[in-house]
């Protein structure tokens, strides 16, 4: 029992979900309205957001006694962007709701809805978020990719929305009332998570975070989670983490209480205990041990390098959009067993392996960490250690996959990170990966206009032409 004012009344915070998410909260809340009787707005989405049982406004006529009673309950999936049901009012003694029956029947029905909406029940659940100032086929790209990231990161999508506006919102990016727009969606789609493909100022993320009532992160703290998730070793451990103290230092500034909805789960997960939530001081300390403790390893690094540089062995180094085969190419030309997988960044430590031509020459082959459009400038510094390598090569095979609808937006994006790191002019070669999986006129199409080679690594056989290729040019040299 709650008592409010004639304007409202403030429901303490219940906890969201009682057992299962199919489930109601267990709770009615029934309670009067002085003059309109009519449910409002606040009272429809206390019953969403609560997954109240059901919700009920009596109105008090004139001389205090029941008028007519104004009911709604939740729908058991959302019905043409509704998610509630408001039902006819009738005077409050002839209620005649067999209460218990019809809210089992209820939950039954969302229950029955909800375990074929929901796969991994423990996953988060996200709504996407595009600002975009063009549409078309880069948008579609866009969009393509950012939703594969999400899955990368074992984020459940459950809607995205996609904005096309001139200039982002200062404050919102896509502008407040699509933010509560979007809050209602999470409603109705019991999502926790909104993602922006957009990199998010500390402050914005607050102001969403307010208004969407949910944790707010961007396209940096996403593909963040993913390296954590990813990284094996101890160096690809610490630069993650490196680069996630980095991008969250900014974000503990002072004490904003919706800042907890900014921490906790995806977005700052780390490799082993660390927790974000650290303050400033006590990250800055971590930072400190860490980068020492990089720049020991660096300095192994170089000093491997350098014992391969007098070894004289000569160094390719395969590079390429992230998913476009390059594990699986260097497993092919070495036989060995690097981790493959059909989505992005599976590979975030480099490997080396050694490589013999039939013509007897030994060379060095190395794998690298994948790239991707718009590179969060964070990831960009943690990852030059890696990329450092890059400038020891002597060949660099850039691995293109074919079966990409959007193949001349990747090769472009490879091209402008390479100019990033200063590599542009080092030796090339593009090897158009996939070939099983597309037309053979596609295929030729493009090596011919690259001046590359087409391959399939799934298949040793079609490598034959890429061996000749580099061989002929360490015979050159
Ligand atoms: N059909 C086909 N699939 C391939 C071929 N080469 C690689 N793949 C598949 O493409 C996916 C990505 O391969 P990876 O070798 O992991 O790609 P990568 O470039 O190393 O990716 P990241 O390390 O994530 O950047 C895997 O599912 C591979 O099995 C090929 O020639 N044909
Ligand atoms: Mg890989």
């Amino acid at each position: 029992m709650l008592a409010g004012s004639a304007s409202g009344i403030s429901i303490p915070e219940l906890n969201r979900m009682r057992t299962h998410p199919g489930r109601l909260q267990g709770l009615r809340l029934i309670h009067t309205h002085f003059k309109d009787g009519r449910l409002t707005f606040e009272d429809l989405t206390d019953l969403a957001k609560l997954r109240l049982d059901m919700v009920y406004a009596i109105e008090v006529l004139e001389d205090g006694s029941p008028g007519l009673a104004y009911g709604a309950h939740l729908l058991p999936a959302e019905e043409g962007g509704t998610l509630w049901k408001v039902l006819d009012p009738v005077p409050t003694y002839r209620i005649d709701i067999p209460f218990d029956a019809f809210i089992e029947a209820l939950e039954g029905e969302i229950t029955k809805r909800q375990t074929l909406l929901v796969p991994g029940a423990h996953a988060d659940r996200a709504i996407l978020v595009v600002v975009s100032s063009s549409g078309g086929d880069m948008l579609k790209d866009v969009i393509d990719e950012f939703q594969s990231l999400a899955k990368a990161a074992e984020v459940t999508v459950v809607d995205t929305v996609v904005q096309k506006r001139p200039k982002p919102d200062p404050r919102y990016v896509i502008g407040k009332g699509k933010v509560a727009d979007i809050y209602l969606r999470a409603l109705a789609k019991d999502a926790n998570l909104l993602v922006f493909d957009h990199e998010l100022t500390p402050s914005q993320a607050r102001s969403i975070a307010e208004i969407a009532d949910m944790r707010v992160i961007d396209r940096t703290q996403l593909i963040l989670d993913i390296f954590a998730r990813r990284a094996r070793t101890r160096e690809g451990k610490i630069q993650v983490e490196l680069a996630q103290l980095r991008y969250n230092m900014s974000r503990l500034v002072g004490k904003n209480p919706s800042l907890s909805r900014l921490a906790g789960g995806i977005g700052t997960r780390g490799p082993g205990e660390t927790k974000l939530e650290v303050d400033r001081r006590r990250a800055k300390e971590r930072m400190e041990r860490l980068e020492r403790e990089n720049s020991r390893i660096s300095l192994k690094r170089r000093i491997t390098r350098a014992r391969r540089e007098r070894q004289g062995l000569p160094v390719i180094s395969i590079i390429g959009y992230t998913n476009t085969g390059k594990s699986t190419l260097l497993n092919a030309l070495t036989r060995s067993s690097v981790l493959t997988a059909d989505m992005p960044f599976a590979t975030l430590d480099p490997s080396s392996k050694r490589l013999r031509f039939p013509k007897d020459i030994e060379v060095i082959i190395t794998d690298t960490v994948g790239f991707i459009r718009d590179l969060p400038k964070d990831l960009r510094a943690a990852f030059m250690a890696t990329l450092e390598e890059l400038e020891d090569a002597h060949l660099l095979l850039e691995v293109i996959d074919l079966t990409d609808p959007h193949i001349d937006y990747r090769i472009q994006a490879v091209e402008e990170i390479l100019k990033g790191l200063n590599l542009q002019d080092k030796p090339r070669l593009k090897v158009f990966n996939k070939a099983d999986r597309v037309h053979r006129s596609t295929a030729r199409s493009w090596a011919e206009r690259h001046d590359g080679v087409i391959i399939s690594a799934l298949d040793r056989a079609t490598l034959r032409a890429l061996i000749e290729r580099m061989q002929g040019y360490f015979l050159k040299v």
